[in-house]
């Protein structure tokens, strides 16, 4: 007979957290959100920690190139999409870790003879407005000259004319040679006054641009999240069917993390897949497997299949109908606090943290705080990053307001049939759907919008008595509360203004 298991499945909303004794140095200023993405033995340090525990969703409305780059500016990670092809997967992997690293390498070149309509094509193809001249226009031909949006009037000036017309010439460019350090080009860029500075080869090969806008960025996100070559950090997607060919494009092009992306990772395809990677990249390679939501199949990703971190969540997607449609899954504060419970067990007995990642169904800040106080080492979020402008989406007006179309990796739209195990041989697409097609209110940057939740995360941890997340989840209190006390906690005895009344216009 099937076994029911007697505690109830169980959503973020239904707790609250029980303050702990604030002391003096528990200030938001002395917070620190660092977290680790990959395993580790006690004592030592994780092989890739997040400055802040959020990641996107590995969707196609949610993690492109834009949002990866802007998420690791901010400290997060983004997870790219693998329901696309491996080539496009793999030159968003590769947009991003060019993204800037300090050095960047330049991906606007003219050759002398190209036209100005040329370069105005370019820059709006690239959105680069600096564009070096080399011999044969590529990125590392011999430095000729630089040409910006400055050195010529679009709509005044012959736009058949050759750039060498109008660049600034090398012997008039403020250059640096291969070797110069960051803080020297940035300082020979301070001393000349100069926005740009191409650092070129003792050949005279243009090896790289270094920014003044680009330092200024640095300065202004101190949580921006690097490698060890200053390049953005970003995550990608993978599935269980392609993965011999899609893993080894994604470490060609520089990816420091790998999710499956998978509705129920608790399978032999995934342990499989998992091994082969761990096989082909040992420690190179970083992999989180899931999703589970339970602590055999937390054991089974861990002792099997040697996986670096853990994702939890089946059905709490607000875009997702799995369990509508299939009956699987589990209250999300159920399953996170199962699978945690079991790292722990791991922990306690092997010395090995596996972190551990909530995936879906966080509604707004609140459950974030709760699912990080329950023991959630970073969470990922698809809704709350479609609702950005750096989410690949469209904006859309529908009755006067602005929203972005959001689509679940389960919907007809994404057609991603590979995530549901819907792929037979022979098999020629989906049968059913698990995932909605809905549109999302477009809310602000991912800076603004990620502002205010660390802003409220931060103060929860300083009522917790905590400075550190690992604090913060050890230190929790949470209490179950009641449909009473859930109302209580809105404002049900005034009139608000601006939920009740309608606003003078
Ligand atoms: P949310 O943050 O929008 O609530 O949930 C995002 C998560 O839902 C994703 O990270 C993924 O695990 C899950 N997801 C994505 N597509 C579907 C679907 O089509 C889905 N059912 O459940």
């Amino acid at each position: 007979m099937a076994k029911i298991i007697s505690e109830v499945s169980r959503t973020f909303s239904e707790y609250l957290l029980i303050p702990r004794l604030t002391r003096k140095n528990h200030l938001p200023q002395n917070v620190s959100l660092s977290s680790p993405v990959a395993k580790f033995k006690s004592g030592e340090s994780s092989r890739l920690l997040l400055n802040v525990p959020f990641v996107s969703a590995s969707m196609q409305s949610v993690s492109g190139a834009e949002m990866a780059i802007s998420l690791a500016r901010r400290g997060g990670c983004a997870f790219i999409y693998c329901s696309q092809s491996i080539e496009q997967q793999a030159a968003m992997v590769s947009r991003v870790k060019s993204h800037k690293a300090g050095f960047v390498q330049s991906d606007s070149n003219l050759k002398p003879d190209n036209t100005l309509r040329d370069a105005i094509s370019l820059r709006k193809k690239t959105g680069h407005s600096t564009m070096p001249v080399t011999h044969d226009g590529s990125r590392n031909g011999i430095f000729l000259g630089i040409i910006t949006d400055k050195d010529f009037w679009e709509f005044e000036d012959n736009l058949d004319a050759p750039v060498s017309q109008f660049m600034t010439p090398k012997e008039n460019v403020v250059f640096g040679v291969y070797g110069i350090t960051l803080h020297e080009a940035n300082k020979v860029l301070r001393n000349s006054k100069k926005e740009c500075l191409p650092v070129l080869e003792k050949d005279g090969n243009l090896h790289s641009l270094v920014f003044k806008k680009d330092y200024f960025d640095h300065m202004n996100n101190p949580d921006e999240l690097l490698d060890k070559n200053k390049r953005l950090i970003t995550g990608a997607g993978v599935n269980t069917h392609d993965y011999k060919d899609r893993i080894p494009a994604l470490m060609e092009a520089g990816i420091d993390a790998l999710c499956f992306d998978s509705s129920d990772g608790y399978s032999e395809f995934q342990m499989e897949a998992a091994k082969w990677a761990r096989t082909r990249y040992g420690n190179d390679v970083i992999i989180g497997g899931g999703n589970v939501v339970d602590g055999d199949a937390f054991r089974y990703l861990v002792e099997e299949a040697d996986v670096d971190f853990v994702k939890v969540g089946i059905g709490g997607g607000s875009i997702c109908i799995t369990r509508e449609q299939k009956g699987i899954g589990r209250g999300q504060a159920s399953a996170l606090m199962a699978v945690c419970a079991e790292r722990d067990r791991y922990f306690s007995e092997t010395g090995i943290y596996v972190p551990v990642c909530s995936d879906g169904g966080l509604a707004n800040d609140t459950q974030i705080i709760i699912a990080l106080a329950m023991g959630a080492d970073f969470v990922m979020m698809g809704r709350y990053f479609a609702m950005t402008v750096e989410s690949p989406t469209p904006k859309v007006s529908i009755g006067g307001r602005i929203y972005k179309p959001y689509w679940g990796e389960g919907s007809n739209r994404a057609r991603n049939w590979q995530r549901y195990n819907q792929a037979a041989e022979g098999d020629s697409g989906m049968k059913f759907e698990e995932g909605v097609d809905a549109y999302v209110p477009v809310v602000g940057s991912v800076k603004e919008v990620m502002s205010v939740t660390m802003a409220k995360l931060k103060s929860t941890m300083c009522n917790m008595g905590s400075v550190t997340l690992k604090e913060f989840a050890d230190n929790a209190v949470l209490t179950r509360i009641s449909e009473q006390s859930f109302v209580e906690g809105g404002t049900p005895n005034v009139i608000s203004l601006d939920k009740d009344l309608p606003r003078e216009v």
